[in-house]
């Protein structure tokens, strides 16, 4: 009779472990991608493309088709905030990547301001990477 109450209560609470775990499956989060620069470092000068890749953490995977906007380049990483530089965005060299054309007008640390809409996801992935340019 005690054994059988035990097994019951065994039964019970891997049940609802279950239950309690199947939401997070079967629910990707917004916060699980990210985005990663390609090459940390660039050339500086004019016409210079830069390449993010878009990451789903979970799988490791690279995200195509996601929607990119707010793009925004300047030093602010150097104390230049007012230097800001035109983005425009390229076609990426493969699924996941996401390539921006700008000009590097001059040495140092330049900050990619990113924010990017993914299929099927509500929110949005937000993102400052800093690219290194040199001379
Ligand atoms: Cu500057």
């Amino acid at each position: 009779m005690k054994t059988f109450t035990i097994a019951r209560a065994v039964a019970a609470a891997l049940i609802s472990l279950s239950v309690i775990g199947a939401p997070k499956l079967a629910l990707a989060d917004i916060k699980d991608y990210e985005f990663e620069l390609v090459q940390p470092t660039i050339q500086a000068g004019a016409d210079k493309i830069v390449s993010v890749r878009l990451m789903n953490k979970k799988t490791g995977k690279p995200v195509p088709d996601a929607v990119i906007f707010a793009t925004r380049l300047d030093m602010a990483p150097e104390g230049m905030q007012e230097m800001v530089t035109k983005v425009t965005p390229m076609s990426g060299a493969e699924p996941g990547t996401y390539s921006f054309k700008a000009n590097f007008s001059m040495a140092g640390r330049w900050q990619l301001s990113l924010g990017a809409k993914v299929q099927g996801e509500t929110g949005t992935v937000e993102s400052k990477l800093v690219v290194t340019a040199r001379k």
